[in-house]
């Protein structure tokens, strides 16, 4: 057996867990909103992994591209040139870990699953590259299927929805059907909002306030909102990375409402808070 088939294997146990899971955000980029610069260098990278994994994180998202508001994309070339190195250098010194590959590109998902990825991450759910299935379904592996409204160069302009719950909940169902479609395991699926993606302040309170929809709809669900700027327009906190009290709010929130997977780049401050609202829920009433 190959390293591709141990690892995503290893990820489709995680998927069937119950959870809740922590999702470390590890972005290879020189422009994400909050930590871009950081992680260029694989050793640094590597180093960043590390200390997630032992602050508890479960899987780490690596991406090679920012999907921020008003950014560009980069060729799959400069995005596989980002992110393999990463996750060799990793792998290396921690084999056990469960990595993502947050990509929307076909050609690098195979090549990060080929140095041992274990689950792909695709911010357009399947739409953008039309291949992407095809390997989702030749890996058997876990994919995170998200709501986007709209494209990162302009989603932010004047997102608009009748109904932001119910036409985000059918995208997610039917993107999840599509997939199903051409052969992809239900239990590999993992579905997500997209909470700051084509989305103003109201729809993404809209979104974590009827969370149940999603939750609905069978499929672990992945909340995505760590340190975004949603919070900003709450609390004022003007700095990215100090928002961490208002995204630990809304994984706790997200949590008691039936998600599972938290994307975060504060690991330790979401894992201690869902620790603690785990023990509040799950302790059996007398
Ligand atoms: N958010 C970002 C990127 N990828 N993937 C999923 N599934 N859900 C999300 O909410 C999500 C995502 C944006 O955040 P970040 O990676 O911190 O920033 P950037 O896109 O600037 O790299």
């Amino acid at each position: 057996m190959g390293r591709t088939a141990r690892n995503t294997d290893r990820a489709g146990t995680l998927t069937g867990g119950p959870g809740p899971f922590i999702v470390g955000i590890l972005n290879v980029t020189p422009d994400s909103f909050s930590d871009g610069g950081d992680f260029l260098d694989p050793e640094a990278a590597a180093e960043h992994a590390a200390t997630m994994l032992d602050e508890g994180a479960d899987v780490l998202d690596v991406g090679g591209e920012s999907t921020r508001p008003g950014s560009d994309p980069v060729s799959q070339e400069e995005e596989i040139r980002r992110v393999v190195p990463v996750l060799e250098r990793i792998l290396s010194v921690r084999p056990e870990a469960v990595i993502s590959v947050d990509t929307y590109r076909a050609g690098t998902a195979t090549a990060a699953l080929e140095v041992g990825a274990s689950l792909v991450n695709d911010v357009t759910a399947l739409r953008d590259d039309p291949r992407m299935v095809y390997v989702i379904e030749e890996a058997a592996c876990p994919v995170i299927l998200m709501h986007m409204q709209g494209e990162p160069k302009t989603m932010q302009k004047e997102p608009h929805y009748q109904d932001v719950v119910r036409e985000v909940s059918d995208f997610l169902a039917e993107r999840a059907e599509y997939a199903v479609a051409a052969g992809v395991r239900p239990e590999n699926i993992i579905v997500d909002p997209g909470i700051g993606f084509g989305k103003n302040l109201e729809h993404n309170l809209a979104l974590l306030r009827n969370l149940d929809a999603i939750v609905d709809l069978g499929f672990p669900v992945l909340i995505g909102a760590s340190r975004k700027s949603f919070i900003e327009r709450i609390t004022g906190v003007q700095e990215a990375r100090d928002r961490v009290s208002g995204t630990v709010a809304t994984t706790v929130l997200a949590y008691e409402r039936g998600a599972t997977f938290f994307r975060v780049h504060d690991v330790r401050a979401n894992r201690e808070a869902l620790a603690v609202a785990e023990a509040v829920l799950h302790t059996p009433r007398r």
